[in-house]
Protein backbone atom coordinates (compact mmCIF):
# COMPACT_ATOMS: atom_id res chain seq x y z
CA UNK A 1 0.00 0.00 0.00
CA UNK A 2 1.30 3.76 -0.43
CA UNK A 3 1.65 6.17 2.22
CA UNK A 4 -0.78 8.54 0.33
CA UNK A 5 -3.66 5.24 -0.31
CA UNK A 6 -2.76 4.27 3.36
CA UNK A 7 -3.16 8.35 4.40
CA UNK A 8 -6.27 8.22 2.60
CA UNK A 9 -7.87 4.89 4.38
CA UNK A 10 -7.25 5.99 7.38
CA UNK A 11 -8.63 9.37 6.66
CA UNK A 12 -11.81 7.55 5.47
CA UNK A 13 -11.99 4.69 7.82
CA UNK A 14 -10.72 6.14 10.83
CA UNK A 15 -12.44 3.66 13.29
CA UNK A 16 -10.97 0.72 11.77
CA UNK A 17 -7.51 2.15 12.25
CA UNK A 18 -8.00 2.76 15.90
CA UNK A 19 -6.98 -1.06 16.95
CA UNK A 20 -4.67 -3.36 15.97
CA UNK A 21 -7.49 -5.99 14.82
CA UNK A 22 -6.99 -5.10 10.53
CA UNK A 23 -3.00 -4.66 11.59
CA UNK A 24 -1.76 -8.07 9.97
CA UNK A 25 -5.11 -8.28 7.59
CA UNK A 26 -6.43 -7.08 4.55
CA UNK A 27 -6.76 -3.16 3.85
CA UNK A 28 -9.57 -1.97 1.88
CA UNK A 29 -9.24 -1.22 -1.69
CA UNK A 30 -10.65 1.61 -3.45
CA UNK A 31 -12.82 4.36 -1.83
CA UNK A 32 -11.16 7.42 -3.02
CA UNK A 33 -13.72 8.50 -4.59
CA UNK A 34 -17.67 8.74 -3.63
CA UNK A 35 -19.14 5.95 -4.64
CA UNK A 36 -21.61 5.68 -7.77
CA UNK A 37 -24.46 3.70 -6.14
CA UNK A 38 -26.14 3.38 -10.25
CA UNK A 39 -22.88 1.78 -11.42
CA UNK A 40 -22.58 -0.30 -8.37
CA UNK A 41 -26.45 -1.22 -8.53
CA UNK A 42 -25.86 -2.28 -12.28
CA UNK A 43 -22.83 -4.18 -11.21
CA UNK A 44 -24.62 -6.24 -8.94
CA UNK A 45 -27.24 -7.20 -11.49
CA UNK A 46 -24.89 -7.91 -13.53
CA UNK A 47 -22.97 -10.38 -11.69
CA UNK A 48 -26.37 -11.79 -10.15
CA UNK A 49 -27.01 -12.68 -13.88
CA UNK A 50 -23.57 -14.18 -14.33
CA UNK A 51 -24.84 -16.92 -11.41
CA UNK A 52 -28.55 -17.07 -12.40
CA UNK A 53 -27.42 -17.77 -16.34
CA UNK A 54 -25.35 -20.55 -14.96
CA UNK A 55 -28.54 -21.90 -12.93
CA UNK A 56 -30.72 -22.13 -16.12
CA UNK A 57 -27.93 -23.60 -18.32
CA UNK A 58 -26.49 -26.46 -15.77
CA UNK A 59 -29.74 -26.89 -13.50
CA UNK A 60 -33.13 -25.10 -14.27
CA UNK A 61 -35.80 -26.58 -12.31
CA UNK A 62 -33.65 -27.92 -9.44
CA UNK A 63 -32.80 -27.08 -6.28
CA UNK A 64 -29.36 -26.14 -6.49
CA UNK A 65 -26.58 -25.65 -9.07
CA UNK A 66 -22.97 -26.99 -7.75
CA UNK A 67 -20.85 -24.50 -9.40
CA UNK A 68 -17.59 -26.59 -9.97
CA UNK A 69 -19.05 -29.70 -11.27
CA UNK A 70 -21.71 -27.44 -13.38
CA UNK A 71 -24.54 -30.15 -11.98
CA UNK A 72 -27.79 -30.01 -10.63
CA UNK A 73 -28.51 -30.51 -6.83
CA UNK A 74 -31.86 -31.83 -5.01
CA UNK A 75 -32.09 -31.48 -1.20
CA UNK A 76 -34.48 -34.50 -1.03
CA UNK A 77 -35.48 -37.37 -3.80
CA UNK A 78 -37.27 -34.64 -5.44
CA UNK A 79 -36.57 -30.79 -6.53
CA UNK A 80 -38.95 -28.07 -4.71
CA UNK A 81 -37.35 -25.11 -6.48
CA UNK A 82 -35.52 -23.61 -4.13
CA UNK A 83 -33.29 -21.94 -6.22
CA UNK A 84 -36.43 -20.25 -8.27
CA UNK A 85 -38.66 -19.85 -5.15
CA UNK A 86 -36.12 -18.13 -3.01
CA UNK A 87 -34.70 -15.58 -6.18
CA UNK A 88 -38.10 -14.49 -7.72
CA UNK A 89 -38.75 -11.57 -5.60
CA UNK A 90 -35.08 -10.53 -6.16
CA UNK A 91 -36.10 -10.92 -10.27
CA UNK A 92 -38.67 -8.90 -9.99
CA UNK A 93 -36.68 -6.22 -7.54
CA UNK A 94 -33.79 -5.78 -10.01
CA UNK A 95 -36.55 -5.59 -12.71
CA UNK A 96 -35.42 -8.73 -14.90
CA UNK A 97 -38.93 -9.06 -16.26
CA UNK A 98 -37.98 -11.48 -18.60
CA UNK A 99 -36.05 -13.80 -16.43
CA UNK A 100 -38.86 -12.86 -13.27
CA UNK A 101 -41.52 -14.03 -16.34
CA UNK A 102 -39.90 -17.67 -17.20
CA UNK A 103 -39.33 -18.15 -13.44
CA UNK A 104 -42.66 -17.71 -12.61
CA UNK A 105 -44.17 -20.07 -14.93
CA UNK A 106 -41.75 -22.79 -14.02
CA UNK A 107 -43.12 -22.92 -10.20
CA UNK A 108 -46.72 -22.38 -10.55
CA UNK A 109 -47.16 -25.00 -13.49
CA UNK A 110 -44.47 -27.17 -12.44
CA UNK A 111 -44.13 -27.10 -8.50
CA UNK A 112 -46.01 -29.47 -6.05
CA UNK A 113 -46.18 -30.24 -2.81
CA UNK A 114 -47.83 -33.42 -3.11
CA UNK A 115 -44.71 -35.56 -2.47
CA UNK A 116 -43.97 -38.65 -0.61
CA UNK A 117 -40.99 -36.73 1.63
CA UNK A 118 -39.34 -35.85 4.75
CA UNK A 119 -38.04 -31.71 4.20
CA UNK A 120 -37.12 -29.30 6.87
CA UNK A 121 -39.84 -27.01 8.26
CA UNK A 122 -37.58 -24.08 9.27
CA UNK A 123 -35.52 -24.44 5.95
CA UNK A 124 -39.10 -24.55 3.49
CA UNK A 125 -41.01 -21.75 5.66
CA UNK A 126 -38.48 -19.20 5.66
CA UNK A 127 -37.40 -19.80 1.39
CA UNK A 128 -40.57 -21.57 0.25
CA UNK A 129 -43.55 -20.25 2.32
CA UNK A 130 -41.25 -16.66 2.48
CA UNK A 131 -40.66 -16.55 -1.67
CA UNK A 132 -44.15 -17.78 -2.48
CA UNK A 133 -45.89 -15.23 -0.20
CA UNK A 134 -43.21 -11.97 -1.12
CA UNK A 135 -43.64 -12.47 -4.72
CA UNK A 136 -47.23 -12.56 -4.54
CA UNK A 137 -47.70 -9.84 -2.87
CA UNK A 138 -45.37 -8.00 -5.69
CA UNK A 139 -47.40 -9.80 -8.48
CA UNK A 140 -50.72 -10.57 -7.43
CA UNK A 141 -50.32 -13.80 -8.94
CA UNK A 142 -52.93 -16.32 -6.90
CA UNK A 143 -51.48 -19.35 -8.05
CA UNK A 144 -48.31 -18.17 -5.90
CA UNK A 145 -51.07 -17.86 -2.88
CA UNK A 146 -52.75 -21.24 -3.71
CA UNK A 147 -49.02 -22.78 -3.56
CA UNK A 148 -48.19 -21.22 -0.40
CA UNK A 149 -51.48 -21.96 1.34
CA UNK A 150 -51.22 -25.72 0.15
CA UNK A 151 -47.56 -25.55 1.96
CA UNK A 152 -48.16 -24.21 4.49
CA UNK A 153 -51.39 -26.55 5.01
CA UNK A 154 -49.06 -29.63 4.92
CA UNK A 155 -46.34 -27.76 7.31
CA UNK A 156 -48.91 -27.73 10.38
CA UNK A 157 -48.63 -31.35 11.47
CA UNK A 158 -44.91 -30.21 12.86
CA UNK A 159 -47.16 -27.96 15.53
CA UNK A 160 -49.03 -31.35 17.38
CA UNK A 161 -46.01 -32.16 19.86
CA UNK A 162 -47.42 -31.87 23.30
CA UNK A 163 -45.37 -28.77 23.86
CA UNK A 164 -46.60 -27.41 21.03
CA UNK A 165 -42.94 -27.10 19.87
CA UNK A 166 -42.73 -28.06 16.41
CA UNK A 167 -40.95 -31.23 15.12
CA UNK A 168 -37.96 -30.60 12.81
CA UNK A 169 -38.99 -32.53 9.81
CA UNK A 170 -43.06 -33.56 7.96
CA UNK A 171 -43.68 -35.67 5.55
CA UNK A 172 -45.02 -33.37 2.87
CA UNK A 173 -47.75 -35.97 1.66
CA UNK A 174 -48.49 -38.25 4.70
CA UNK A 175 -47.97 -35.66 7.07
CA UNK A 176 -45.85 -37.71 9.51
CA UNK A 177 -43.50 -35.87 11.91
CA UNK A 178 -39.67 -36.48 12.64
CA UNK A 179 -37.23 -35.05 14.56
CA UNK A 180 -37.61 -34.52 18.46
CA UNK A 181 -34.55 -32.40 19.17
CA UNK A 182 -35.01 -28.89 17.79
CA UNK A 183 -33.22 -25.44 18.85
CA UNK A 184 -35.08 -21.80 19.35
CA UNK A 185 -33.78 -20.77 15.87
CA UNK A 186 -36.06 -23.32 13.66
CA UNK A 187 -38.97 -23.41 16.22
CA UNK A 188 -39.05 -19.77 16.52
CA UNK A 189 -38.59 -18.97 13.04
CA UNK A 190 -41.81 -19.50 10.90
CA UNK A 191 -44.41 -16.73 12.59
CA UNK A 192 -43.44 -13.82 9.37
CA UNK A 193 -44.36 -16.82 7.20
CA UNK A 194 -47.25 -18.14 9.35
CA UNK A 195 -48.83 -14.70 10.11
CA UNK A 196 -48.64 -13.40 6.85
CA UNK A 197 -50.36 -16.86 5.44
CA UNK A 198 -53.10 -16.53 7.88
CA UNK A 199 -53.40 -12.57 6.69
CA UNK A 200 -54.02 -13.44 3.31
CA UNK A 201 -56.02 -16.31 3.88
CA UNK A 202 -58.32 -15.44 7.24
CA UNK A 203 -57.25 -18.51 8.32
CA UNK A 204 -55.98 -17.59 11.91
CA UNK A 205 -54.95 -21.52 12.07
CA UNK A 206 -51.19 -20.82 10.95
CA UNK A 207 -50.67 -17.69 13.28
CA UNK A 208 -51.90 -19.73 16.16
CA UNK A 209 -49.59 -22.19 15.59
CA UNK A 210 -46.41 -20.30 15.13
CA UNK A 211 -47.31 -17.78 17.41
CA UNK A 212 -47.41 -20.57 20.41
CA UNK A 213 -44.25 -22.23 19.68
CA UNK A 214 -42.02 -18.66 19.75
CA UNK A 215 -44.12 -18.57 23.09
CA UNK A 216 -43.15 -22.00 24.46
CA UNK A 217 -39.42 -21.59 23.99
CA UNK A 218 -39.46 -18.00 25.26
CA UNK A 219 -41.38 -19.34 28.25
CA UNK A 220 -38.25 -22.08 28.82
CA UNK A 221 -35.75 -19.21 29.59
CA UNK A 222 -33.57 -18.86 32.04
CA UNK A 223 -34.30 -17.15 35.09
CA UNK A 224 -31.99 -14.52 33.90
CA UNK A 225 -33.23 -14.47 30.85
CA UNK A 226 -31.23 -16.46 28.38
CA UNK A 227 -32.57 -19.53 26.11
CA UNK A 228 -30.38 -22.61 25.25
CA UNK A 229 -29.53 -24.27 22.20
CA UNK A 230 -31.15 -27.65 21.33
CA UNK A 231 -34.56 -28.60 23.09
CA UNK A 232 -36.47 -31.51 23.45
CA UNK A 233 -39.90 -31.08 21.48
CA UNK A 234 -41.67 -33.59 23.26
CA UNK A 235 -40.28 -32.73 27.13
CA UNK A 236 -39.70 -29.59 26.48
CA UNK A 237 -36.41 -29.94 28.12
CA UNK A 238 -33.31 -28.32 27.30
CA UNK A 239 -30.76 -30.69 25.43
CA UNK A 240 -27.76 -28.19 24.78
CA UNK A 241 -27.70 -24.82 27.46
CA UNK A 242 -25.32 -22.84 25.73
CA UNK A 243 -26.59 -19.41 24.68
CA UNK A 244 -25.64 -17.20 21.84
CA UNK A 245 -26.87 -15.11 18.93
CA UNK A 246 -25.30 -17.26 16.73
CA UNK A 247 -26.27 -20.76 14.70
CA UNK A 248 -29.75 -22.88 15.99
CA UNK A 249 -30.46 -19.47 18.04
CA UNK A 250 -29.87 -16.41 16.13
CA UNK A 251 -33.42 -15.88 13.95
CA UNK A 252 -35.03 -16.29 16.97
CA UNK A 253 -34.58 -13.43 18.58
CA UNK A 254 -35.09 -11.84 15.06
CA UNK A 255 -38.57 -13.19 14.93
CA UNK A 256 -39.43 -11.52 18.40
CA UNK A 257 -38.96 -8.32 17.16
CA UNK A 258 -40.02 -8.42 13.68
CA UNK A 259 -43.21 -9.99 15.20
CA UNK A 260 -44.10 -7.50 17.41
CA UNK A 261 -43.26 -4.68 14.09
CA UNK A 262 -45.21 -6.94 11.83
CA UNK A 263 -48.08 -7.65 13.38
CA UNK A 264 -48.40 -5.52 16.08
CA UNK A 265 -48.31 -8.01 18.91
CA UNK A 266 -47.64 -6.91 22.12
CA UNK A 267 -47.19 -10.09 23.46
CA UNK A 268 -43.81 -10.10 20.96
CA UNK A 269 -42.82 -6.66 22.10
CA UNK A 270 -42.17 -7.78 26.09
CA UNK A 271 -40.46 -10.88 24.71
CA UNK A 272 -38.28 -8.72 23.00
CA UNK A 273 -37.41 -6.03 25.61
CA UNK A 274 -36.57 -8.70 28.06
CA UNK A 275 -34.79 -11.26 25.50
CA UNK A 276 -32.69 -8.17 24.53
CA UNK A 277 -32.08 -6.65 27.87
CA UNK A 278 -30.36 -10.12 28.79
CA UNK A 279 -28.72 -10.58 25.66
CA UNK A 280 -27.08 -7.08 26.06
CA UNK A 281 -26.06 -8.17 29.78
CA UNK A 282 -24.64 -11.26 29.24
CA UNK A 283 -23.82 -12.04 26.01
CA UNK A 284 -22.44 -8.51 24.63
CA UNK A 285 -18.57 -8.34 25.34
CA UNK A 286 -16.56 -4.15 25.24
CA UNK A 287 -12.88 -5.10 24.83
CA UNK A 288 -10.35 -3.01 23.39
CA UNK A 289 -11.06 -5.30 20.43
CA UNK A 290 -14.31 -3.02 20.50
CA UNK A 291 -18.08 -4.59 20.76
CA UNK A 292 -18.96 -8.05 20.41
CA UNK A 293 -21.29 -11.10 21.07
CA UNK A 294 -20.22 -14.07 22.72
CA UNK A 295 -21.26 -17.47 24.07
CA UNK A 296 -22.73 -17.88 27.68
CA UNK A 297 -23.92 -20.57 30.00
CA UNK A 298 -27.91 -20.12 29.72
CA UNK A 299 -28.37 -20.38 33.95
CA UNK A 300 -25.41 -18.61 35.33
CA UNK A 301 -24.70 -16.14 32.39
CA UNK A 302 -21.00 -17.68 33.04
CA UNK A 303 -18.22 -16.60 29.51
CA UNK A 304 -18.06 -20.29 27.61
CA UNK A 305 -17.15 -19.01 24.13
CA UNK A 306 -15.64 -16.24 22.70
CA UNK A 307 -16.58 -16.48 19.41
CA UNK A 308 -18.60 -14.66 16.74
CA UNK A 309 -19.16 -15.49 13.01
CA UNK A 310 -21.00 -14.71 9.92
CA UNK A 311 -24.55 -15.75 11.23
CA UNK A 312 -23.97 -13.55 14.13
CA UNK A 313 -23.43 -10.15 11.02
CA UNK A 314 -27.39 -10.30 11.09
CA UNK A 315 -27.36 -8.42 14.96
CA UNK A 316 -26.23 -4.91 13.87
CA UNK A 317 -29.57 -5.12 11.25
CA UNK A 318 -32.16 -6.32 14.04
CA UNK A 319 -30.40 -3.68 16.58
CA UNK A 320 -30.73 -0.97 14.02
CA UNK A 321 -34.17 -2.11 13.17
CA UNK A 322 -34.88 -1.62 16.98
CA UNK A 323 -33.34 1.61 17.60
CA UNK A 324 -30.36 0.71 19.14
CA UNK A 325 -28.05 2.73 16.41
CA UNK A 326 -24.88 3.44 18.97
CA UNK A 327 -24.42 -0.52 19.46
CA UNK A 328 -25.66 -1.79 16.13
CA UNK A 329 -22.95 0.31 14.37
CA UNK A 330 -20.39 -0.44 16.98
CA UNK A 331 -21.21 -4.41 16.21
CA UNK A 332 -20.70 -3.47 12.39
CA UNK A 333 -17.39 -2.30 12.93
CA UNK A 334 -16.44 -5.37 14.67
CA UNK A 335 -17.99 -7.48 11.75
CA UNK A 336 -16.02 -5.29 9.21
CA UNK A 337 -12.46 -6.06 11.05
CA UNK A 338 -13.62 -9.74 11.14
CA UNK A 339 -14.11 -9.55 6.98
CA UNK A 340 -11.25 -7.33 6.25
CA UNK A 341 -8.61 -10.07 8.82
CA UNK A 342 -9.18 -12.61 5.66
CA UNK A 343 -10.50 -10.28 2.96
CA UNK A 344 -13.64 -12.22 3.26
CA UNK A 345 -15.40 -13.45 6.79
CA UNK A 346 -14.62 -16.76 8.36
CA UNK A 347 -17.67 -18.47 9.35
CA UNK A 348 -16.44 -18.82 13.20
CA UNK A 349 -14.20 -16.44 14.62
CA UNK A 350 -12.82 -15.77 18.36
CA UNK A 351 -12.08 -12.70 18.25
CA UNK A 352 -10.23 -12.78 21.78
CA UNK A 353 -7.41 -15.00 19.95
CA UNK A 354 -8.58 -13.42 16.88
CA UNK A 355 -8.08 -17.11 15.12
CA UNK A 356 -10.57 -18.81 12.23
CA UNK A 357 -12.16 -21.49 14.01
CA UNK A 358 -14.54 -22.29 11.54
CA UNK A 359 -12.58 -20.96 7.90
CA UNK A 360 -15.92 -21.61 5.43
CA UNK A 361 -18.02 -19.38 3.43
CA UNK A 362 -20.77 -20.46 2.15
CA UNK A 363 -21.47 -17.09 0.60
CA UNK A 364 -23.75 -15.44 3.27
CA UNK A 365 -25.43 -12.24 3.59
CA UNK A 366 -25.89 -11.27 6.87
CA UNK A 367 -22.68 -8.93 6.62
CA UNK A 368 -24.65 -7.62 3.52
CA UNK A 369 -27.87 -7.00 5.24
CA UNK A 370 -26.46 -5.02 8.37
CA UNK A 371 -24.30 -2.52 6.04
CA UNK A 372 -27.74 -2.08 3.94
CA UNK A 373 -29.85 -1.30 7.09
CA UNK A 374 -27.38 1.27 8.62
CA UNK A 375 -26.95 2.74 5.45
CA UNK A 376 -30.59 2.95 5.28
CA UNK A 377 -31.12 4.35 8.83
CA UNK A 378 -27.84 6.74 8.67
CA UNK A 379 -27.26 7.92 4.90
CA UNK A 380 -23.83 7.42 5.99
CA UNK A 381 -21.62 6.67 3.07
CA UNK A 382 -19.44 4.78 4.49
CA UNK A 383 -22.18 2.24 4.90
CA UNK A 384 -21.66 2.31 0.84
CA UNK A 385 -17.52 1.94 1.08
CA UNK A 386 -17.83 -1.29 3.09
CA UNK A 387 -20.68 -2.62 0.49
CA UNK A 388 -18.42 -2.29 -2.09
CA UNK A 389 -15.42 -3.92 0.13
CA UNK A 390 -17.92 -6.84 0.79
CA UNK A 391 -19.17 -7.34 -2.87
CA UNK A 392 -15.20 -7.00 -4.61
CA UNK A 393 -14.00 -9.57 -2.22
CA UNK A 394 -17.19 -11.88 -3.23
CA UNK A 395 -16.53 -11.40 -7.07
CA UNK A 396 -12.42 -11.98 -6.50
CA UNK A 397 -12.59 -15.12 -4.26
CA UNK A 398 -15.95 -16.80 -4.85
CA UNK A 399 -16.89 -16.24 -8.43
CA UNK A 400 -16.52 -18.77 -11.13
CA UNK A 401 -16.51 -19.64 -15.09
CA UNK A 402 -20.64 -20.39 -14.23
CA UNK A 403 -21.87 -18.71 -10.96
CA UNK A 404 -20.70 -18.32 -7.73
CA UNK A 405 -19.46 -20.87 -5.23
CA UNK A 406 -18.83 -20.90 -1.50
CA UNK A 407 -15.08 -21.26 0.14
CA UNK A 408 -13.94 -24.37 2.44
CA UNK A 409 -11.69 -21.90 3.50
CA UNK A 410 -11.52 -18.30 3.94
CA UNK A 411 -7.71 -17.93 4.71
CA UNK A 412 -6.43 -20.40 1.97
CA UNK A 413 -9.44 -18.87 -0.45
CA UNK A 414 -10.36 -22.29 -1.36
CA UNK A 415 -13.46 -23.06 -3.26
CA UNK A 416 -15.99 -25.79 -2.64
CA UNK A 417 -18.92 -26.95 -5.04
CA UNK A 418 -22.13 -25.12 -3.56
CA UNK A 419 -23.98 -22.63 -4.14
CA UNK A 420 -27.23 -22.28 -2.29
CA UNK A 421 -30.23 -20.31 -3.21
CA UNK A 422 -29.71 -17.84 0.05
CA UNK A 423 -26.91 -16.34 -2.48
CA UNK A 424 -29.62 -15.01 -4.94
CA UNK A 425 -32.76 -14.43 -2.06
CA UNK A 426 -30.93 -12.98 -0.30
CA UNK A 427 -27.25 -11.90 -0.71
CA UNK A 428 -27.25 -10.70 -4.11
CA UNK A 429 -30.70 -8.57 -3.12
CA UNK A 430 -29.57 -6.77 0.12
CA UNK A 431 -26.33 -5.53 -2.11
CA UNK A 432 -28.35 -4.34 -4.95
CA UNK A 433 -31.24 -2.75 -2.23
CA UNK A 434 -28.02 -1.40 -0.85
CA UNK A 435 -27.18 0.61 -4.43
CA UNK A 436 -29.93 1.46 -5.82
CA UNK A 437 -32.08 3.92 -6.23
CA UNK A 438 -34.33 4.48 -2.54
CA UNK A 439 -37.71 3.97 -4.76
CA UNK A 440 -36.66 0.56 -5.70
CA UNK A 441 -38.14 -0.88 -2.31
CA UNK A 442 -39.95 1.14 0.50
CA UNK A 443 -38.17 -0.36 3.63
CA UNK A 444 -40.14 1.24 5.97
CA UNK A 445 -43.24 -0.67 4.07
CA UNK A 446 -41.93 -3.72 4.58
CA UNK A 447 -40.36 -6.93 6.76
CA UNK A 448 -37.91 -8.38 5.66
CA UNK A 449 -38.61 -12.46 6.38
CA UNK A 450 -34.73 -13.74 7.42
CA UNK A 451 -34.70 -15.50 4.10
CA UNK A 452 -34.92 -11.48 2.98
CA UNK A 453 -38.58 -12.27 1.39
CA UNK A 454 -40.06 -8.77 2.12
CA UNK A 455 -43.82 -9.13 3.25
CA UNK A 456 -45.98 -5.91 3.89
CA UNK A 457 -46.90 -4.53 6.72
CA UNK A 458 -50.17 -3.69 5.73
CA UNK A 459 -52.90 -5.83 5.51
C1 LIG B 1 -30.41 -18.19 5.51
O1 LIG B 1 -31.07 -19.35 5.15
C2 LIG B 1 -31.17 -17.41 6.55
O2 LIG B 1 -30.72 -16.10 6.56
C3 LIG B 1 -31.07 -18.03 7.92
O3 LIG B 1 -31.70 -17.24 8.89
C4 LIG B 1 -29.63 -18.20 8.30
N1 LIG B 1 -28.85 -18.84 7.30
C5 LIG B 1 -29.01 -18.51 5.91
C6 LIG B 1 -28.05 -17.46 5.39
O4 LIG B 1 -26.83 -17.42 5.95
Amino acid sequence: MTSIASLLQILLFPWLFTATAVAAGHSPRSFQTPIDTEQMAQRVRAEFLHAWHGYERDAWGHDELQPLSKTPHDWYQQSLYMTPVDALDTLILMGLKEEAEKTRELIVKNLSFNKDIYVKNFEVTIRLLGGLLSSYQLTGDQRLLALAEDLGTRLLPVFESPTGIPYQFVNLKTGKVRGSETNPAEAGTLLIEFGTLSRLTNKTVFYQKAKRAAVEIYRRRSPIGLVGQRINVDTGEWTLKDSHISAEIDSYYEYLLKSWLLFDDPDFKQMWFESIHAINQYLAEESDQGLWYGHAEMLSGKRTATTFGALDAFFPAVLALSGDLERAQRLQISSFRMWMKFGIEPEVFNYHTQRVEDPGYPLRPEIIESTYYLYHYTSDPKYLRMGQEFFESLVKYCRTPVAYAALRDVVKKEKTDRMESFLFAETFKYFYLLFSPPGTLNFDQVIFNTEAHPVRKSR
